[in-house]
């Protein structure tokens, strides 16, 4: 019955919160983090929680609502984590890769720092027609496509995380 008083989330805190206590001293060996579950309706996949908007965008508007809601549109560092969205998310999604300010430079961020991780498919970037300035993944890997097409939005914000 214990089990059911107490919440897990308490528990977790409060032995935390002991453990910080422990650690104020500035031992050393207390150098430790616990890594939280991601909010209610956010996915899971190592540190990053996930979560895909009910609605379809442009890429520029795509960006602005996952600003509004602390995160960032999402941005894959590998392949192992755009197969994760592909399977588990969504086929096709918007990635916070655009070349809007320079035409040819690919910016690519993560909400803090630039990105070097790149997966264009073959051909691509090509500017199609000339105007395609923003980035959307698939399973293929990556193309560059008018900002103004309306395609599915995955935000990502890292996973909360207690340091000590
Ligand atoms: C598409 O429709 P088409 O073939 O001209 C795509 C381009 C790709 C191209 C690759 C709006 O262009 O971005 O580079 O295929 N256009 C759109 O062959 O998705
Ligand atoms: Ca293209």
């Amino acid at each position: 019955h214990l089990k059911k008083m107490l919440p897990k989330r308490l528990v977790v805190g409060l032995i935390s919160l002991c453990l910080m206590i422990r650690c104020t001293s500035g031992n050393e060996r207390c150098g430790a983090s616990i890594r939280g579950a991601c909010p209610l309706a956010w996915s899971q996949w190592g540190d990053k929680c996930y979560k895909q908007l009910s609605e379809n965008l442009p890429w520029a508007e795509a960006n602005q609502e996952c600003i509004k809601m602390g995160s960032v549109l999402v941005m894959p560092q590998s392949q192992e984590e755009t197969e994760y969205l592909v399977k588990n998310m969504i086929y096709y999604f918007w990635i916070n890769c655009s070349d809007l300010q320079v035409e040819g430079t690919w910016v690519c961020q993560d909400g803090t720092t630039g990105v070097e991780y790149r997966n264009w498919r073959d051909g691509e970037p090509n500017n199609g027609g000339g105007r395609e300035d923003c980035a959307a993944a698939g399973e293929s890997g990556w193309n560059d496509v008018p900002c103004d097409d309306l395609s599915p939005v995955i935000c990502q914000r890292p996973a909360p995380q207690l340091h000590f």
